[in-house]
């Protein structure tokens, strides 16, 4: 018997990914794990009569010669399956699989790693099919186009590469249906994680840490209820926080659950949380503590968070520290030349003291042109109001600023005095780094 398996605890990309192994491997059996993840659940019923998904009982005596993996490369995810037969994946003659989890490393010995660094593994299996030139059902394709969006965060996370979008694309010329993607991804389907959806928001705490923006949750449930991480990911959402961190007391099981999402590299959940006996990715994970925390236990990850963190980049390191400046009583004829040297279409003005006053720009200088004013004082025409920023801005802080105000440069501030200017594209560089 030769099957197709996914990992544990199936999730969209993961069942998609499953559907289209399915093509590749025709004479395969399929079979679904016990457990499915609640993103997924929906649209296992949904397609119930398409999908021919059999049980790991059905393994039981069987002897499996062949096995496909997908949307994994660990053998500790496939376990289930192998629990039925009376043998384990290293004895099965040839293992092929078909993973995108390019930081895991793999145990199955002698497996045929068909891997790649892209954001969903159905689009692996998309780039197989089309070089086998197959066609799927507009059903399958709709499957499988729900697991591309959602493991992309719908074409958004860093992840994402041109393959994913092509795979979309090929989705779509296959029949998948947008409308019922849209339905399949929506994370909050119970009316349970709604209410927990209110009851983390109501006990919100914000915490400026190191110059990183950060919320804090703690509640406390009677019991484990699942879909808790689709609350989070909507809190994220909605908040927008640099890092968000719930933690959910469970009195049924004498637990606690750490749940972490962050949207900086250098807030890394993943071995933040290795301390409490977690683990999970960079951006994501969870830790589940055998032992009830109050709500006290919130300072004390506070505290743990401001040992461990590494602190926010400020604009003291974005910031140009060679800044042009001009004097109030220069003139406006003066400006302008002075202006033109340095090749800047504006620049912060001083006093004598070398204290902060104004800014002028080229548009202000050509206002005194027109009057025929050029011998008239900066101080005359200059902007008074000069949005700036301190040595410790946060790059928050930054974003906010050039997000919102139509401004190119600002000035840094320290005792009144100009120590640096931060422009858009510092800004703009910054992000495109933080993002390699
Ligand atoms: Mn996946």
């Amino acid at each position: 018997m030769n099957i197709i398996v996914g990992h544990s605890n199936m999730d969209l990309d993961c069942i998609g990914s499953m559907v289209l192994a399915g093509y590749l491997y025709p004479d395969y059996t399929i079979i679904r794990s016990r457990l499915v993840h609640p993103v997924a659940k929906n649209v296992l019923n949904l397609y119930k009569n398409q999908l021919n998904f059999q049980y790991g009982k059905i393994l039981k005596g069987e002897h499996i010669e062949k096995v496909v993996v997908v949307d994994t490369r660990t053998s500790n995810r496939i376990k289930e399956y192998f629990e039925f037969a009376d043998y384990n994946i290293g004895d099965v003659e040839e293992v092929i699989i078909y993973d995108h989890h390019e930081a895991d490393c793999c145990d199955i010995e002698k497996a045929i790693l068909k891997t790649e660094a892209i954001g969903a593994n159905v689009s692996i299996m998309v780039k197989e099919l089309i070089k086998e030139d197959i066609t799927i059902t507009p059903e399958d394709a709709t499957i499988a186009l729900a697991g591309v969006y959602a493991d992309t965060g719908s074409f958004t996370f860093d992840s994402t590469t041109s393959d994913d979008l092509n795979a979309a694309s090929w989705l779509i010329s296959q029949g998948a249906k947008l409308g019922i993607v849209r339905k399949l991804l929506k994370p909050m389907k119970e009316e349970s994680q709604i209410d927990l959806f209110h009851n983390v928001m109501n006990k919100l705490e914000v915490k400026k840490i190191l110059g990183h923006y950060i919320l804090l949750s703690y509640i406390e449930i009677p019991k484990h209820e699942p879909g808790i991480g689709a609350v989070v990911e909507k809190i994220m959402d909605v908040e927008n926080p640099d890092a968000f961190f719930l933690i959910v007391g469970i009195v049924k099981g004498n637990q606690t659950l750490i749940i972490g999402r962050s949207q900086k590299q250098s807030i890394n959940i993943s071995k933040l949380l290795k301390t409490y006996g977690g683990g999970g990715h960079t951006m994501a994970g969870s830790a589940k503590v055998k032992e009830l925390y109050s709500l006290s236990f919130l300072d004390e990850f506070v505290w743990y968070l401001r040992c461990s963190l590494i602190p926010s980049i400020s604009a003291g390191s974005l910031m140009t520290d060679n800044v042009f400046t001009i004097n109030e009583n220069a003139t406006l004829m003066d400006a302008s030349i002075y202006l033109e040297q340095i090749e800047h279409t504006g620049c912060p003005v001083v006093n004598r003291n070398s204290e902060l006053v104004g800014v002028i720009t080229l548009r202000d200088i050509s206002k005194g042109r027109m009057s025929d004013l050029m011998m008239s004082p900066v101080k005359s025409y200059m902007a008074r109001k000069v949005e700036t920023f301190t040595i410790d801005s946060s790059v928050r802080d930054i974003e906010k600023t050039f997000f919102s105000k139509n401004i190119g440069h600002i000035p840094v501030v320290k005792n009144k005095k100009v120590v640096g200017i931060v422009t858009r594209q510092d800004f703009l560089d910054h992000i495109n780094e933080a993002r390699k």
